[in-house]
């Protein structure tokens, strides 16, 4: 009995930590649908509050790879492939950049057709307009097969509102 006492002050001390380490993202009176995506929604044009260029090059490097946005911020990401070879952004959480990478390393082609990432020829510019709805960390990679595990990756922190 003391056990399953301890066990049960444990798991409320974690939810209790998870919670305040979340940042109030289960707080807000949003109804069902809007919580179908942990990193934000395809941003409006219109909405675009902030542009932030960012390069990709064959060091398997972002240039920033730390960005810093608000809460219901909208930020128009144009983005340079300075490199020789493909390179993608794509933004996910840790778990969903990792399944597309496996993924990939399958289907080495595969072409995108999600507003959240974009793959670049060498040489090549393009944009990704995205709102980051959620309070946390929003990753992007380039989960190109060697990318990824070389270190092409970076992350949104969304500062609470
Ligand atoms: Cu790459």
């Amino acid at each position: 009995m003391k056990r399953t006492l301890s066990l049960i002050a444990t798991s409320t001390l974690m939810a209790l930590s998870f919670n305040s380490f979340a940042g109030g993202t289960h707080s807000g009176g949003h109804g069902h649908g809007s919580d179908d995506s942990a990193i934000g929604e395809p941003g409006k044009a219109a909405k675009v509050s902030r542009t932030i260029n960012v390069d990709m090059a064959d060091t398997m490097r972002f240039t920033p790879a730390a960005i810093s946005v608000k809460q219901g911020e909208t930020i128009k990401f144009v983005i340079k492939n300075s490199g020789q070879v493909k390179h993608e952004f794509s933004l996910g959480t840790d778990a969903e950049l990792k399944e597309h990478y496996e993924t990939m390393k399958k289907f080495p082609d595969m072409e995108h057709d999600e507003p959240s990432k974009l793959s670049l020829a060498p040489g090549k510019q393009g944009e990704i307009i995205w709102q980051f709805t959620k309070a946390g960390e929003v990753k992007f990679a380039c989960l190109y097969p060697g990318h990824y595990d070389a270190g092409m990756k970076g992350q949104v922190t969304v500062v609470k509102k």
